[in-house]
């Protein structure tokens, strides 16, 4: 029986900012109030600093295959990494290869987890190959708690559905309670400009950009929106990346589609111009889709203040440099994906709230309550309420962070934000009631993360 107070520190919720004490007994918060005068183990002053619900990040890649290498972050080093950044809890994609059931693609990534990841996770299911039983199975991976998949309108060779195995997928989804996540790029056309631009040799990092030109996200998402509607099932966006995708969002939400969507961290603080930094440097930024210009990251702050986009996430998906190095020759082969799962909360409280463009509310939503909402996990996740876990992240106003792969927690060898220095310093998380960080140091156990299983929605 552990009980611990956390005294007179400022709650940040998504709906409201206050000053009291939080008691917290195995792992639950059982009282929030003044001056609470409880027999406890352990009584922490946390006056001045902000008291918010533990990161929730539904968009992670750990120990993944992509392309021809394997993302450098395992569960060990990524869950500490997401801990020592604020966040609590993740939803990992679990991606079927080819020929391989969903089923078994899910007790898959239980063996990469278990025993390994420090905070709660849970799994999305990436569908990219369909076959005779295929949906019987995702209704078992749905009863597993797998509640959610994703499908890639990208990558044809690989990983894209088909228009019609689209809709079966959403069907599905809409059967079975379980939200559909979208990867919205015109893969095919994609693939035929990546061409051209080789054939010019034009092969650099560089041309992950040209080949990726905004219209290929807006028309995808539009495409998906129609087919959900034809579907009659509801729809999130991952990734979303451009002003275009933006708008086309908030007019579903005007017409009360059932649409939703994130962003990430990437798109809303860094600009396509690093493409073109000479030495190979630009491989370092290709990630999918690619990062874009100054009014993209306009809109997308303006449709995360208005709510036509609701989380943002890391898309943590990390490669070394050397990794990167597959594709020196051809920018096809560079290995897609970023660095983040560590930032996220620090950018968008520092970028966001203190920066003016979020309001506290706002950060926490985002960041917290909406994606625990949105992945079935609320209100056990992302809210400090009587009931909830004890996820919970400190941050000190008065700290300043500086953002450097000499000093981060993923096993990355470079950092997208490298020298970035930012107002507030997360100093201490607690998950289900343990101190899991102080003073920015992982201080928990090995491999204490639960798999969570999640709500249909
Ligand atoms: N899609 C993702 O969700 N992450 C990395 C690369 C990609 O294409
Ligand atoms: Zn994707
Ligand atoms: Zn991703």
């Amino acid at each position: 029986m552990s009980k611990v107070i956390l005294k007179g520190g400022t709650i940040w919720t998504a709906d409201s900012v206050y000053v009291a004490d939080i008691f917290i007994q195995d792992g639950i918060i059982k009282t929030i109030g003044q001056d609470i005068q409880y027999q406890a183990d352990e009584v922490i002053d946390l006056a001045g600093k902000i008291v918010m619900p533990g990161g929730v990040d539904v968009h992670t890649h750990l120990d993944a295959p992509v392309g021809e290498t394997t993302t450098i972050d395992d569960f060990a080093s990524g869950t500490v990494a997401a801990a020592c950044g604020g966040t609590t809890t993740i939803v990992d994609f679990a991606t079927q290869q080819k020929n391989q059931g969903l089923v078994e693609t899910v007790e898959m990534w239980h063996e990469k987890a278990a025993d390994k990841a420090v905070i709660d996770y849970g799994f999305h299911i990436s569908v990219t190959d369909l076959y005779e039983g295929s949906m019987t199975d995702l209704g078992k991976v749905v009863d597993s708690g797998v509640t959610s998949f994703k499908i890639f309108m990208d990558y044809p060779d690989t990983l894209m559905l088909d228009d019609g195995e689209i809709f079966r997928v959403l069907q599905a989804g809409g059967r079975y309670g379980a939200k559909v996540c979208v990867h919205a790029s015109n893969g095919k056309v994609i693939d035929r400009i990546a061409e051209d631009l080789v054939y010019q040799g034009k092969t650099g990092p560089e041309g992950h950009l040209l080949s990726r030109p905004p219209a290929t996200e807006v028309e995808a998402v539009n495409r998906a929106i129609a087919i959900s509607r034809m579907a009659d099932a509801p729809l999130y966006f991952v990734h979303l990346s451009t002003e275009g995708a933006a708008y086309a969002l908030a007019e579903a939400k005007d017409h009360e589609w059932p649409v939703d969507g994130e962003t990430c961290t990437h798109y809303l603080t860094l600009d396509k111009e690093l493409y073109f930094k000479p030495d190979f440097e630009g491989a370092k930024a290709v990630l999918t889709p690619p990062l874009a210009g100054e009014k993209d990251r306009d809109a997308l702050w303006k449709g995360l203040r208005t709510g036509s986009l609701s989380i943002v996430s890391s898309d943590h998906c990390p490669f070394c440099f050397e990794q990167k190095k597959i594709g020196i020759d051809d920018f096809r082969r560079i290995p897609n994906g970023g660095s983040g799962i560590e930032h996220r909360i620090q950018l968008m409280y520092a970028d966001g709230v203190v920066a003016g463009r979020l309001t506290p509310q706002q950060f926490v939503d985002i960041v917290s309550t909406a994606p625990a909402k949105a992945f079935g996990m609320y209100p056990q996740k992302g809210q400090i309420a009587i009931g909830s876990d004890a996820d919970i992240t400190v941050i000190d106003p008065d700290g300043v962070t500086k953002i450097s792969a000499e000093t981060h927690n993923m096993r990355t060898d470079y950092s997208l934000w490298e020298g970035w220095e930012r107002a507030g310093r997360i100093v201490r998380v607690f998950s289900r009631g343990e101190e899991i960080v102080r003073d920015g140091v992982y201080v928990g156990a090995a491999g204490r993360g639960s798999y969570l299983k999640r709500r249909t929605i």
